[in-house]
């Protein structure tokens, strides 16, 4: 269907974790080596477009500073002591580790952790294959989606949402908590497509004007943690205004006159106070969607990075259902479409051997797993040795400090498998080379749109380096595990999930480059019904019975009936006057390109950004070294003074690692583990703190 690709381009996917999963055609200028990279033109979301980040990608796959060898620790833990070895005695080593660590406390006492560093299923998934075969320590996975997806969930039941290529028939596009323009650059594509076209206004709502608020015709700029309060303001409105569509409530939410009785206390004047938003912009806004109801709510991930994250994400998907936008074309939401693909993961994560009675821990809390509390090993042996594909928890997991006292561990067996030496590698026993997208064969699935992708293996990686599938295979043979997925290449398992899952095979997929999975508009419109028994929307969620699939059961007691602006986020207080988060940088990806010279130079070093009215009087100018602190530690960076930020509020571009910050403490030293209801999950924007100039700045 796709005309082939002129030599030297090839066909791949973006490997990275993000919503856009571009669909990508790389130079490859020799069996080693790969040049630009572009977006491809014929796919009907990427449209050609791609970030910077991956378009200089040879940079990040050529880099000098790669790990191209197995390396062994010789001085103390985290010393960044180690010597090269031969990848076959590491990969012994490695066996020999988690089997002692077996021998003596179980099972249990290893706990394989993963992330998203690669989004392909083969070489992100796989690790739960040799988990669940041994059964080691579950990892229950909160870090990134648990506290949005809870709150998307609690409405709709299913974690699906319109087709984002739908953008250019909408009449109105809300940008809500996501800085699209850094974090997931083809949506503006679509969005200023229906500008165009139609003359759509864009509406951005976060908390400082960033990149995509730049580029918005309307900017609500709210307190962090406070967007409920807005949203509820809005509904409020929408319902005393004549705006509220009624008859398609009737149809198809569950208590519309219990809403309504609720949101009559929570006028514009008391969102205003909370969110900060100027009452009259909280009502023109309203207007401008009540007459507008063909509004498409693209709702990221950022504002429910907050304690009352799922409330305030609950919260601003019952807009769209007020509003009956759904009804629309062009009109409803769009947070994931990763509900729609209907994988069958069999083959790739083994859960066919999967015991449901193994304990699984909450990969949020790794500090707390790691230092030996008794609750988040939830009463069993303590973890004595990990084995790390695809993320970086040093620098990215809250409560740095406790997560650095864990890593710090003698008692701790650590294997990293890593691309380059990252904050997580350098606290490593034993560090293992692992091969890059173009590298290994994978296949992608798309969270902020439609497509299934394949990313074949397109050049020779270098020195020792193993994907993530041969590291686990050659792992399972030393370990006496008997998986036949062992065994396939990962071409086979590609190949096997998509004929399991209905999704053809890897020859079709390999001709047409790309499948579009989606779903037919009635269903992508919920015109079916929402994902409940009575098919209807819930403004009132049965935020207890989403607790009950946290591992060892959540506690919803306190959340509220309807959405509300829920008081439980890091509230400023006298000693800790600043409300601070750690949005994305443009140039990195969560911890990745931080190592490469492009993304560290054009991101220049670690900052935070400050009103200068709340500057001045703290003597802190443009430049001024600053410390930042709370009860959890104290990080370092400079001060940029920025009137595009509430008073009150700081904004710290992360991830930096935690070396860039004069004391080696990363941005994540100030962030708290503390699980929040209903699921769990990493309030990363959540928190309080204090900010003073240094007087060596
Ligand atoms: N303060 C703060 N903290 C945050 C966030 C924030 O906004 N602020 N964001 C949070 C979010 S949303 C997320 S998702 C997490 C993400 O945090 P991480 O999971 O750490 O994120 P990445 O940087 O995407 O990937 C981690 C590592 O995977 C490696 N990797 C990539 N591909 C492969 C591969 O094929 N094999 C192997 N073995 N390794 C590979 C990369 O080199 C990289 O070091 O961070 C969270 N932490
Ligand atoms: N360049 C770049 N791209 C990335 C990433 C990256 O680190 N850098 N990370 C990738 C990953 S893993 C993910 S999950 C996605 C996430 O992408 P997004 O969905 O965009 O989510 P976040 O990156 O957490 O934050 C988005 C915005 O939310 C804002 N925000 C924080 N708190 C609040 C609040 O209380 N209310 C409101 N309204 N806004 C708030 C932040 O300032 C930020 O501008 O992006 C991916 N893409
Ligand atoms: S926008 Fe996202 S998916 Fe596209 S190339 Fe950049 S990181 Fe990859
Ligand atoms: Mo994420």
């Amino acid at each position: 269907m796709n005309a082939p690709l002129k030599p030297p381009r090839r066909a791949t996917a973006c490997p990275h974790d993000c919503p856009s999963t571009c669909a990508l055609e790389v130079e490859v200028l020799d069996p080693r080596t790969m040049g630009r990279v572009y977006g491809a033109a014929e796919n009907s979301y990427t449209a050609g477009v791609i970030c910077a980040k991956v378009a200089r990608y040879a940079e990040r796959v050529h880099n000098p500073d790669r790990l191209t060898t197995a390396l062994l620790r010789t001085g103390p833990k985290g010393s960044n002591q180690f010597r090269a070895i031969g990848i076959e005695e590491a990969l012994d080593r490695a066996a020999e580790g988690l089997a002692a660590a077996e021998a003596r406390h179980g099972a249990e006492s290893v706990w394989p952790y993963y992330y998203a560093g690669t989004m392909g299923l083969v070489q992100r998934d796989g690790i739960n294959r040799l988990r669940h075969a041994k059964r080691y320590s579950d990892q229950y996975s909160t870090i990134c989606t648990a506290l949005s997806w809870a709150g998307y969930k609690a409405g709709h039941g299913r974690m699906t949402g319109l087709d984002p290529r739908e953008m250019e028939r909408s009449d109105c596009v809300v940008l809500w908590g996501t800085n699209a323009v850094v974090t997931q650059v083809n949506v503006m594509t679509h969005a200023v497509k229906a500008r165009k076209a139609r003359g759509a206004p864009i509406v951005a709502v976060d908390v400082y004007d960033n990149a995509t608020m730049k580029q918005a015709d309307v900017k609500l700029l709210v307190r962090p943690g406070t967007d409920a309060a807005l949203a509820c303001g809005v509904m409020h409105v929408l319902f005393r205004d004549g705006f509220a569509d009624r008859a398609y409530m009737a149809r198809y939410a569950d208590d519309p006159a219990g809403l309504e009785a609720h949101l009559a206390s929570r006028t514009p004047e008391w969102a205003s106070a909370i969110c900060g938003v100027p009452a009259a912009d909280i009502v023109a806004f309203a207007h401008l969607i009540g007459a507008r109801p063909a509004t498409f709510f693209r709702i990221g991930y950022g504002f429910a990075r907050q304690r009352n994250g799922a409330v305030a994400m609950h919260a601003v998907t019952c807009l769209p259902v007020v509003l009956g936008a759904w009804d629309r074309e062009g009109g409803g939401a769009l947070h994931t479409n990763s509900g729609m693909f209907g994988w069958d993961k069999r083959a790739i994560e083994g859960l066919d051997l999967r015991d449901p009675s193994v304990r699984s821990l909450d990969q949020s809390r790794i500090g707390a797993v790691l230092t030996g509390d008794a609750a988040a090993l939830r009463g069993g042996p303590p973890v004595t040795a990990l084995l790390i594909q695809n993320t970086n928890p040093v620098s990215v997991a809250p409560d740095q400090e406790v997560v650095k006292r864990g890593f710090a561990r003698e008692d701790l067996f650590t294997v990293v498998h890593e691309q380059v030496m990252t904050d997580t590698s350098r606290m490593a026993d034993l560090v293992l080379p692992a091969t890059m997208f173009v590298e290994h064969d994978d296949v992608y699935q798309a969270g902020g749109q439609t497509h299934i992708l394949l990313g074949p293996k397109l050049i020779e990686p270098p020195g020792d380096c193993l994907s993530n599938h041969e590291v686990l295979a050659g792992l399972a043979r030393r370990l006496g595990v008997d998986h036949p997925s062992f065994a396939l290449s990962a071409r086979d398992l590609i190949d096997d999930t998509l004929r399991a899952s209905g999704r053809g095979s890897l020859a079709a997929l390999e001709d047409a480059r790309w499948i579009d999975c989606a779903q037919d508009p009635g269903r992508a419109h919920f015109r079916d019904g929402f994902g409940w028994p009575d098919g209807r929307f819930r403004f009132r969620p049965d935020w207890a019975g989403a607790a009950a699939a946290m591992p060892g059961g959540g506690d919803a007691s306190a959340m509220p009936a309807f959405p509300d602006h829920w008081a439980v986020i890091e509230e400023a207080d006298a000693a800790h006057p600043f409300r601070m988060t750690t949005s994305p940088a443009r140039n990195f990806l969560n911890s990745s390109f931080t190592e490469t010279r492009t993304g560290l130079a054009k991101e220049e070093r670690p900052s935070v950004m400050i009103h200068p009215e709340d500057a001045a009087p703290l003597g802190i100018g443009d430049g001024t070294a600053v410390e930042l602190s709370n009860a959890r530690g104290a990080v370092r960076l400079h001060a940029k003074l920025f009137d595009g930020v509430r008073r009150g509020v700081l904004i710290a571009e992360s991830i930096w690692p935690n070396g860039a910050h004069a004391d080696g403490r990363g941005i994540n030293t100030l962030t708290g583990a503390d699980a929040p209801p209903p699921l769990g999950g990493a309030a990363v924007h959540d928190n309080a703190v204090t900010i003073r100039a240094l007087a060596d700045g």
